[in-house]
């Protein structure tokens, strides 16, 4: 039976990882997996999270079963973190999933059981993820022009030129915030107008919201989801707790269906029950029990949210430093997007080729595409990648 299987593609972030780590170089810097360092190349565990760990160790006294959708408390605190009051919660069934990964995987599966035919339109670029999860399910899947190769922000005219294409039972895949790989995010007045057109073809979207806190703010990052949420008839929401939380192998995450009939609530929940049935049974629950308990707790949540605010404010101190040195080294503004964009990650918007001689000649490790992790950098490193970009000749 074995012999039957066929080698499958390898993801080439996590491939990457162990080119990486097979480097002999000391000199190496790693922009590759979107993992938050911080300035000594350390991913932390969170204050607030070692001591909601504590706390739990002292006060658990079970680990029996939870439920098919995990904790109700991690439900109510998480659509309060994503959603905020922009819908009522009766408006909202939610499962916790195996993280934001576990959450998308679910909602795909959700969305081919209400249509089979249902096409996913996803942004071009968006996470590899997402396309080969489609395809691995056999789902119909479109893209739509996100990314604008020559300003490195969003093409909103081709994005939204192509979201009227759209018809009733598509679904169209949005990044909430901080798009992954490209760094290059939708305004308010953009998401309004994302909002308008779908609510004309009647398509449903999909939010996938990994990165909460990363970009703007806690708030300011989430407004987009809380406008879609409230605006439209139905939508899915995907949000992920491992890079805002820090506790990436835990596998944390939760998937929302919200809609304006509330009458569809039993349904939808019963669905994300059925679907955590088939595919797991019950969700983790320790990484969903320790955001619940910092979510609850004023003083967790402050700590945290404070945390959160530093690791924010670090990447936005590399970026504006590194366009900085690039505008210098290169006498232009040419590198000025790096600033602009948000979150973890900044597509270059060069060739594999330059990518490649990046990291042949200098240690320096991308993906293919030319996205880097901001976080990957620190204020002495920052000097010795823009050198090497200019350089290369990018
Ligand atoms: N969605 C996007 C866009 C991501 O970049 C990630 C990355 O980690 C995830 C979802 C899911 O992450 P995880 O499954 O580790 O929670
Ligand atoms: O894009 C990234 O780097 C992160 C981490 O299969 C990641 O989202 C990468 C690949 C993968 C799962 C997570």
């Amino acid at each position: 039976m074995f012999s039957n299987l066929k080698e499958q593609p390898a993801d080439k972030i996590l491939a990457l990882m162990q080119l990486f780590k097979d480097d002999p170089r000391p000199q190496k810097i790693d922009l590759g997996v979107g993992v938050y360092k911080n300035a000594e190349g350390l991913t932390p565990v969170m204050r607030a999270v070692k001591t909601a760990e504590k706390q739990l160790w002292e006060a658990q006294d079970s680990k029996s079963y939870v439920g098919l959708a995990g904790d109700p408390a991690f439900a109510d605190a998480m659509i309060d973190l994503v959603l905020g009051d922009a819908v009522a919660r009766e408006n909202v069934a939610a499962a916790a999933t195996p993280g934001g990964t576990g959450a998308v995987r679910q909602a795909f599966e959700m969305i081919r059981m209400a249509n089979p035919d249902a096409r996913v339109f996803v942004s071009n670029p968006t996470w590899p993820n997402h396309v080969s999860i489609l395809k691995f399910m056999g789902m119909p899947m479109a893209e739509y022009r996100y990314f604008d190769s020559a300003t490195r922000g969003v093409d909103f005219d081709g994005m939204i030129e192509d979201l009227k294409q759209t018809k009733a039972g598509d679904v169209v895949l949005l990044h909430g915030c901080c798009h992954n790989p490209t760094g290059a995010n939708l305004n308010l007045v953009q998401w309004q107008i994302v909002v308008d057109t779908l609510l004309k073809t009647g398509a449903i979207p999909m939010i996938d919201i990994a990165y909460q806190g990363f970009g703007d703010g806690l708030e300011e990052d989430a407004a987009g989801t809380r406008l879609v949420a409230s605006s439209m008839p139905e939508c899915l929401i995907a949000a992920s707790c491992s890079k805002n939380f820090g506790v990436y192998r835990e596998r944390t995450g939760i998937l929302m269906a919200v809609a304006q009939d509330k009458g569809l609530r039993g349904l939808t929940q019963g669905t994300l029950n059925f679907l955590n049935r088939q595919n797991y049974s019950f969700p983790p629950d320790h990484g969903a029990r320790v955001v619940t308990m910092i979510l609850q707790s004023p003083e967790l949540r402050a700590d945290w949210a404070a945390e959160l605010e530093e690791v924010r404010l670090s990447m936005l101190g590399l970026r504006e430093q590194l366009a900085g040195e690039l505008q210098r080294l290169s006498g232009s503004d040419r590198f000025a997007f790096i600033a602009d964009h948000r979150g973890m990650f900044s597509r270059l918007g060069t060739t594999p080729e330059m990518v490649d001689k990046l990291r042949a000649e200098h240690a320096i490790y991308m993906v293919g595409d030319s996205r880097l992790n901001i976080a990957g950098l620190n204020k002495n490193s920052v000097p010795i990648l823009a050198k090497a970009i200019i350089d290369c000749g990018i």
